[in-house]
């Protein structure tokens, strides 16, 4: 149900090169956007979670020319068998799919571009200078390093540039530079975290060179209305997919609804491309630039970075098929600091996973549930008194909500998940002091006060951490629900994160139930199998 905010919560991906199958990497902005798409809507925000495919550009076409096959059909191929699957695979609960050869998409680039055009921004001029077709960008001769034979290699893919050399149509960015820096003062949230922004301050105060937006030596693009021998360059047809998507040009009333993006994330290695350049052809066309745009850190494998070639690149089912969905999910967001690099290893996640999610939660969900069972056949008691162990829980508990609540605010997603990890091992902490199964002896009337009371605080506290644990466990979210018999105060998706905190919700007289474990305990041969993969 929509609450009080008019316009939606809008969250995006960036959208992906259709020329490989999805890696650990693309999948790990796909599930931060998730996280925050499902903790908004937790909030009873009307939430629009975007994510989709860049299908056109040279990458791509070299990509389809190495399997033989037209761009078009290699597109819809992997589309079809790789990041349509993914989203299920990592659980993503998107609310559209963008592909920029959807013609939804290919006629607004048009007009926008039109539009921009006939106001006189863009003007056709000669550039020769290196490019790197991996990265679709070109580059500045002072930022590449000398490869074997002293040739010339892009720092991010360590690939040789090639010398590009053409008359095209060029977009006048660099007029924008003041503009841009205003923005960054008059707006400091537009670019996060501040080591990104202090970057890309530092960038535009150089002064910004005019952007090529056109080829025409190839034509696998989106043709150039007002001279059809070229198709638009691949990156400024590909940033509008935030806003075509969104109903600009088409349906003004969802465009003003949806628009602007509240959080638009993005890896650190494209930022310039969405702090720059992005937000000058939005003010060139007259349009609000996003309200924040977050660069997340480089993801590595033990160390190392992902690599295709050395087939260091891990897809998120190889993960996935081992430890469940949500497990991925819980690791990636729980263990790096977004905004931060950060490093997977499959010893780091079996350790996370057991000490955390088999031994932390769901050892704690199924020793309570078993001991309602046990002691009170099942029925959530009525509890006496609170004592100060149990005061601490409450105010823990109303603490740990507000704190991850503010925490996403500002895209700290590590601080937000951490914030409950924390409270779970609190509520651990107070279940072991307590020790229900030494007061489960004392059968007289305080003794069963006593236990119905640990019992309810351990039980009502987890109800808490089902809602807040949500967004980043959502299939472990709902069977803990369910285990507590919280379906007596209403569906898992009506409970608000704000009001998660207040205490006493779950009712007494609730029916409990010890299902299946919430995290099956990983065999001690398939943990074997993954410190030999790992090399350890
Ligand atoms: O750049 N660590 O697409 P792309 C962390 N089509 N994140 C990673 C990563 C890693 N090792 N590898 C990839 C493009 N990513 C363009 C975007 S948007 C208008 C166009 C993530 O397929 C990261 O978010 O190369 C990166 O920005 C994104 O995947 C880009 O994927």
């Amino acid at each position: 149900m929509p609450d009080q905010r008019e316009s939606a919560f809008y969250v995006t991906t960036p959208i992906y090169y259709v020329t490989a199958p999805p890696s650990i990497g693309n999948a790990y902005t796909t599930v931060a956007a998730d996280v925050l798409a499902r903790w908004h809507r937790q909030r009873g925000e009307d939430v629009v979670f975007l994510t989709g495919t860049d299908e056109h550009g040279q990458k791509v076409l070299e990509a389809a020319e190495q399997n033989g096959v037209s761009p078009q059909d290699w597109a819809d191929h992997l589309v079809a068998t790789e990041w349509m699957p993914v989203l299920d695979i990592v659980d993503a609960s998107n609310d559209d799919f963008i592909r920029t050869t959807e013609r939804r998409h290919t006629v607004r680039v048009q007009e926008f571009w039109q539009t921009i055009h006939d106001a006189g921004d863009v003007y056709e001029g000669t550039y020769e200078g290196p490019y790197c077709i991996a990265c679709e960008e070109f580059k500045l001769p002072a930022e590449l390093f000398d490869g074997p034979d002293g040739v010339k290699l892009c720092p991010i893919h360590e690939r040789p540039v090639e010398t590009l050399s053409e008359t095209n149509y060029f977009f006048a960015l660099s007029k924008y530079a003041d503009r841009l820096l205003a923005l960054y003062a008059d707006q400091p949230t537009f670019v996060q975290p501040e080591s990104a922004r202090n970057e890309v301050v530092a960038f535009v105060k150089q002064g910004l060179q005019d952007l090529s937006i056109s080829r025409s030596t190839f034509a696998w693009g989106i043709p150039v209305p007002w001279d059809t021998e070229h198709v638009f360059y691949v990156w400024i047809d590909a940033l509008l997919n935030y806003v075509t998507a969104a109903g600009f040009g088409t349906d003004s009333e969802r465009f003003d609804r949806v628009w602007p993006a509240d959080v638009q994330l993005v890896g650190k290695d494209i930022l310039r491309f969405h702090a720059v350049i992005w937000p000058a052809m939005l003010m060139a066309a007259g349009v609000e630039v996003p309200r924040r745009v977050f660069a997340h850190g480089w993801l590595q494998v033990g160390g190392q970075k992902m690599s295709k070639s050395k087939a260091t690149a891990i897809h998120p089912s190889e993960i996935v098929d081992t430890f469940g969905s949500d497990a991925y999910r819980y690791y990636f967001m729980r263990t790096i600091t977004f905004g931060s690099d950060g490093n997977f290893s499959w010893e780091h996640m079996s350790a996370v996973y057991m000490s955390e999610l088999a031994n932390g939660l769901g050892n704690l969900a199924s020793r309570v549930t078993a001991m309602v069972g046990k002691y009170f056949d099942g029925i959530l008691p009525e509890p006496a008194a609170l004592t100060a162990p149990e005061r601490e829980l409450v105010e823990k508990l109303a603490q740990v909500a507000a704190r991850a609540d503010e925490a996403i605010d500002r895209v700290a997603i590590h601080e937000a998940v951490t914030a409950v990890a924390d409270f779970v091992g609190t509520i651990n902490g107070y279940v072991t002091e307590q020790e229900p199964w030494r007061v489960a002896k004392d059968d007289s009337d305080e003794g069963r006060a006593r236990l119905a009371t640990t019992l309810y605080a351990a039980a009502e506290s987890l109800r808490a951490v089902a809602v807040l644990h949500h967004a980043v466990l959502p299939k472990t979210a709902a069977a803990l629900w369910s285990a507590l018999g919280a379906d007596a105060i209403g569906p898992l998706a009506d409970q608000r994160v704000q009001d998660s905190g207040r205490w006493g919700q779950l009712p007494a007289g609730a029916t409990l139930t010890k299902g299946a474990s919430l995290f099956p305990r990983i065999v001690d041969e398939e943990l074997a199998r993954l410190r030999v993969e790992a090399g350890a």
